[in-house]
């Protein structure tokens, strides 16, 4: 069985993408990157999800020779002109703080009425081979913002970010449901043919 590595630290990604990989009939082996520890964290320098999620499945592959998945994400806020955008899991300084990351973005956007506050989730899904070849693909889930934070599913913005059509933010839906609409769930389906492809 080939084995594919996750080329993640973030174990609510973690989670998600082990079930979209698995729903979507992939039975590679997968491994998460804290398989690999003293691997260090690659700097994402890139100045798109699609650049900074090749970095990431490309320095993986190197160090491991073994091909690399990866994906970069986060959220995207129509009136911050697509901010936190690359900077999502950094907004209020530290890497990583979900709940204060989570409330800048709230006290930026209090006088904004719902009628301006959209926003979509985005993600680039990249596979890279330890010889160089790659390959990324986009996905998108479009919504509004919340005025308070709701539900305690998924990790991240989810608990503000209500789905276009859904009465309900992505941290009340079910993991299922949540990877059935995601940006996420969207990039890595359409990964999919393409791990086959190249990696039989
Ligand atoms: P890795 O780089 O190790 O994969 P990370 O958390 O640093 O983990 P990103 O650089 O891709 O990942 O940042 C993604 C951030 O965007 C994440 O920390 C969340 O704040 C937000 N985000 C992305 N997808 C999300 C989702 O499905 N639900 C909620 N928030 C999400």
């Amino acid at each position: 069985m080939t084995r594919l590595i996750l080329a993640t630290r973030n174990a609510g990604k973690i989670t998600e993408l082990r079930a979209i990989l698995a729903d979507a009939g992939l039975d590679h082996d997968l491994v998460g990157a804290d398989a690999y520890p003293d691997i260090p964290d690659v700097k994402e320098t890139g100045v798109t999800f699609a650049e900074n999620a090749l970095l990431k499945a490309h320095a993986l592959a190197r160090a491991t020779g073994l091909p690399a998945v990866a994906d970069d994400s986060g959220l995207c806020v129509d009136v911050l002109n697509g901010a936190p955008g690359i900077f999502s899991a950094r907004w209020a300084g530290t890497h990583g703080d979900d709940k204060a990351n989570l409330n800048l973005l709230l006290a930026q956007l209090s006088d904004i009425p719902d009628a301006h506050r959209g926003a979509h989730f985005a993600c680039a899904a990249a596979l890279a081979l330890p010889d160089g070849r790659e390959q990324v693909v986009e996905g998108q889930l479009r919504g509004t913002l919340r005025h308070t934070p709701t539900g305690t599913n998924g990790f991240g913005y989810d608990p503000i970010l209500q789905p276009d059509g859904e009465t309900r933010t992505c941290a009340e839906l079910t993991p299922e449901e949540k990877n059935a609409i995601s940006h996420r769930g969207k990039a890595f389906r359409a990964l999919v043919p393409v791990v086959r492809e190249l990696l039989g």
